[in-house]
C-alpha cells in the first residue's frame, strides 16, 4: 500500500499534476558540516523539493552526522541516495533502492539488496525500488568505476527505452537516469523523452546539469525530478534559479 504522505506518493502526484520537482543531492564527503544548516535554509528559500544524500564512494564517516545536521536545520524531505548498504540510516525519511539495471553487475543487479533487505525491514525508513541506468556522460565517473558496469550509449535511445520498460515491467517503482555526478555531459534530451515516452513510472534525471537552462530542458524533455550536485556544490547562487527552472518547465 502506498501512504498517502509517502515521499513516493508525493512524486506521482506531482508527476499526475504535471509539476517538476528539483531535488538537491548532498554528498557528504563535499560539504563541511557546519555549512549544512545555511545550505539547507537555503534549498528552503529557493523552494528545493528534496534533499538526496549519498555519494558513490564515501571516504569519510560522515553520513550519519550530514544527516543529523540536516534534520536539525530543516524540514525538507531527506531521501538516502546510496553508493553502497554502508549508506544506509534511519535519521532520513526514505531510501531509494537501486538496482543498476543499465549494468551486468549481478551484485548491484541483486546481490547488495539481498544483503540490506532485511535491516530496511526494520527501520522506519521508506523504501522505494529504484531502476538506477547510468549513462555515458562523455567520461569514466566514479559510479562506473565502483560499479564495473559499462555506461549505456549516449546516443542510443532505443536501448535506454527498453533498459527502462523492463524496470517497469518488474516493477519498479523509479526509474533514474544518470550521467554520473559531474559528468561532462548530461543526459540528452532524446534519452530522456524516449525513456519517458515509454513508461509510466516517475523518472529522475541527473548527473553533469550545470545550468537552468540545461536544467530546464531537462524537466522539459520529460523528466520529473532533477537533481543537482556538483553545480550547486561549486556555486550556491545557482540553487534558486535552477529551482525556479524546474519549477517553470511543464
Ligand atoms: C549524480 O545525479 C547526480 O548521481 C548529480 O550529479 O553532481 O553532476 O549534479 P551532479
Amino acid at each position: 500500500m502506498v501512504h498517502p504522505d509517502s515521499i513516493h506518493q508525493r512524486i506521482c502526484t506531482a508527476k499526475r499534476e504535471g509539476r517538476k520537482c528539483f531535488a538537491l543531492l548532498i554528498d557528504p564527503d563535499e560539504v563541511s558540516l557546519g555549512s549544512l544548516p545555511a545550505l539547507a535554509e537555503l534549498g528552503e528559500e529557493a523552494g528545493v523539493d528534496f534533499l538526496f544524500v549519498g555519494g558513490s564512494l564515501l571516504v569519510h564517516n560522515t553520513l550519519s552526522s550530514c544527516l543529523s545536521r540536516l534534520k536539525a536545520s530543516t524540514r525538507l524531505p531527506l531521501v538516502l541516495f546510496p553508493g553502497s548498504p554502508l549508506q544506509i540510516d534511519d535519521q532520513a525519511d526514505a531510501l531509494l533502492f537501486l538496482s543498476l539495471i543499465s549494468g551486468r553487475n549481478a551484485e548491484l543487479l541483486i546481490g547488495q539488496q539481498v544483503i540490506s533487505a532485511p535491516y530496511l525491514r526494520q527501520s522506519k525508513l521508506e523504501v522505494i525500488g529504484t531502476g538506477y541506468m547510468l549513462v555515458d556522460g562523455g567520461a569514466p565517473t566514479t559510479v562506473s568505476y565502483m560499479s564495473n558496469t559499462t555506461p549505456l550509449p549516449a546516443d542510443k535511445p532505443d536501448i535506454a527505452m527498453a533498459t527502462a520498460l523492463a524496470g517497469e515491467m518488474l516493477g519498479l517503482k523509479m526509474l533514474y537516469l544518470d550521467a554520473g555526478s559531474g559528468a561532462k555531459h548530461p543526459v540528452s534530451e532524446a534519452v530522456i523523452n524516449r525513456v519517458s515516452t515509454a513508461t509510466s513510472v516517475p523518472l529522475i534525471v541527473g548527473g553533469g546539469i550545470r545550468t537552468p537552462e540545461r536544467a530546464f530542458q531537462s524537466a522539459n524533455a520529460g523528466a520529473d525530478v532533477i537533481v543537482v550536485g556538483n553545480a550547486i556544490e561549486k556555486d550556491r547562487r545557482l540553487l534558486r534559479s535552477m529551482a525556479e527552472a524546474v519549477h517553470g518547465s511543464m
